[in-house]
């Protein structure tokens, strides 16, 4: 079950499963915030994000879930966003609005077109509903769409990272995506030029 940490009411508390590519993201910020915070274990193979304790704390039953003190804020871009607007230290938006919509963009291809394709709820329901080995298909077929859709929209904009030489929104967002992808669903990325 959820583990418990030492009770510290002002530390900051993640909620996080460790191969969910949506707490990574958030983890990903935390960390190049420096932000210490308690690390919350849902089991979501075991069903924990079922559990009245967590559907308490974000009511659709998804990680991450980050509590600051009295706050509690769900869904990865929201959670970023609000670490961004409240620990502006090393800033995840760039300064150029462009850059900063191509980040957006990125970052909800991601999160919107790609990830929810391939949630461990959807893949169950399409096993069942469609057929056995069904949801790899189905889950490949949508990873490579938003991948191609990056590839075109990033080029031009690409440095080292994804919208040049400092990681960014995007960044956080590719990178567990891009994990998921090759160590999960077997996709790959090297034919795709991506890697
Ligand atoms: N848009 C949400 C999606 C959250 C989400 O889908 N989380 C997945 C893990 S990456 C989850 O908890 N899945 C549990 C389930 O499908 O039952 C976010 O970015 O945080």
């Amino acid at each position: 079950m959820m583990a418990s940490g030492n009770g510290d009411k002002n530390q900051l508390k993640l909620y996080s499963y460790y191969r969910s590519s949506c707490s990574y993201r958030v983890r990903i910020a935390l960390n190049l915030k420096e932000l210490k915070y308690e690390y919350k274990a849902v089991n979501l193979l075991k069903g924990e994000q079922f559990s009245p304790e967590f559907t308490e704390l974000n009511p659709i039953g998804y990680v991450p879930v980050l509590v600051d003190g009295d706050v509690i804020v769900s869904d990865s871009f929201a959670i970023i966003m609000y670490l961004e607007e409240k620990y502006p230290q090393h800033a995840l938006l760039p300064q150029d609005l462009q850059k900063r919509g191509i980040n957006y963009q990125a970052a909800n291809i991601v999160s919107s077109s790609i990830q929810p394709f391939q949630n461990i709820g959807t893949l169950k329901y399409i096993e069942e509903k469609v057929g056995p080995g069904e949801n790899l298909y189905w889950a490949n077929h949508h990873i490579t769409k938003g991948f191609a859709a990056l590839e075109k929209l990033l080029k031009g904009h690409a440095g080292r990272y994804a919208t040049g030489d400092e990681v960014f929104l995007a960044d956080l967002f590719l990178a567990p995506q891009m994990h998921g992808a090759i160590k999960r669903f077997n996709v790959d990325m090297v034919e795709r030029g991506i890697q």
